[in-house]
């Protein structure tokens, strides 16, 4: 039997985003990259030792290995009370999905006090300046994702609704919308279903291929020296997604180099999106390492998505 866990390969300049390089600066992780005219953008999520909560700032790269991180907080939502009453002390792990023009940002959003992680959508077209757009989930609801076209004549997301903070069994819902806020017609789409992802899974921005729609997730597993983050992909139907039509049984990138497994928390490779090149055959997985820097995998899309067919 083929083993996934080879199709991508770590990039030999990992991490490529390390904080050793930014004086003041404790953490650089989980990032949510994107293509951006003719550059890779990464929404990196960031921890200074100053401050006690997270902030997102914007790398830019244009051969998708060297970035320059700004070193300002791009979405301004820190120590902001901002319409709605809800406090945002931590802006980590945001999705972006291109649609049209337009890049759309989920932001798990900290509204404590008021029942765990909700998330809110704002917009950006250049990266320079975040709009605000709205709350789009009642807590608790991590890891919404948008698809990156209308299918049907509607918007689609994946989300975990119900399992934020410490919560098991954290199953993946799709729901649809007519204008980006107002969402319904929810489904359950993608329960536990591996060892890899027996506690929680999340779901990152879903890539368009023949096959279906790939969703490159994130699972935890919680062996007895502490819960453990792998990355793996889901398969769904292009027309219906609700479907979900393959799986990786095994992790296709888990914990394994030092950089990995050590760090502010041990053992956990965590990725907010993935970039496809279609010419070349290749997914680029930008992904945080420990908690602590980013990393760069790269492999064959097509392998990804036969891994996802044959249950692999
Ligand atoms: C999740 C999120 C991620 C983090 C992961 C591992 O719940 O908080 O930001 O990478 O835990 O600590």
């Amino acid at each position: 039997m083929k083993d996934i866990r080879k199709i991508l390969e770590r990039h030999p300049a990992n991490p490529i985003i390390d904080p050793e390089d930014f004086p003041g600066v404790r953490q650089m992780y989980n990032p949510s990259p994107v293509k951006f005219g003719d550059e890779i953008i990464l929404l990196v999520s960031a921890q200074r030792y100053s401050e006690p909560g997270g902030e997102t700032r914007v790398a830019r790269s244009k051969d998708g290995i060297n970035f320059t991180v700004e070193d300002k907080p791009f979405i301004n939502l820190d120590k902001t009370i901002y319409p709605y009453n809800i406090i945002n002390t931590h802006v980590i792990d945001n999705r972006v999905t291109k649609i049209d023009d337009t890049y759309y940002i989920l932001t798990p959003l900290s509204a404590n006090g008021f029942g765990g992680p909700s998330t809110i959508l704002g917009k950006t077209t250049d990266f320079e300046n975040y709009e605000l757009i709205d709350v789009i989930a009642l807590p608790q609801n991590r890891g919404i994702s948008l698809f990156p076209e209308k299918i049907n004549g509607k918007y689609y997301r994946l989300d975990r609704p119900g399992a934020g903070d410490g919560n098991r069994f954290g199953p993946i819902w799709l729901s649809s919308s007519p204008d980006l806020i107002h969402w319904g017609q929810f489904r359950p789409v993608v329960q536990p279903f591996a060892l890899w992802n027996w506690s929680k899974l999340g779901p990152t921005p879903p890539i368009k291929t023949d096959a279906g729609w790939l969703v490159i997730i994130h699972g935890v597993s919680d062996p007895c020296d502490g819960p453990h983050y792998s990355i793996g992909a889901v398969l769904l139907d292009l027309e219906d997604p609700c479907k979900m039509i393959g799986k990786t049984m095994s992790t296709l990138l888990y914990p394994q180099m030092d950089y990995e497994t050590r760090g502010i928390v041990d053992n956990v490779v965590f990725p907010c999106g993935a970039i496809p090149f279609y010419e070349k055959d290749e997914l680029h997985l930008y992904y945080g390492a420990a908690d602590t820097r980013i990393c760069l995998a790269t492999g064959s899309l097509s392998e990804i998505v036969e891994a996802c067919q044959k249950g692999l």
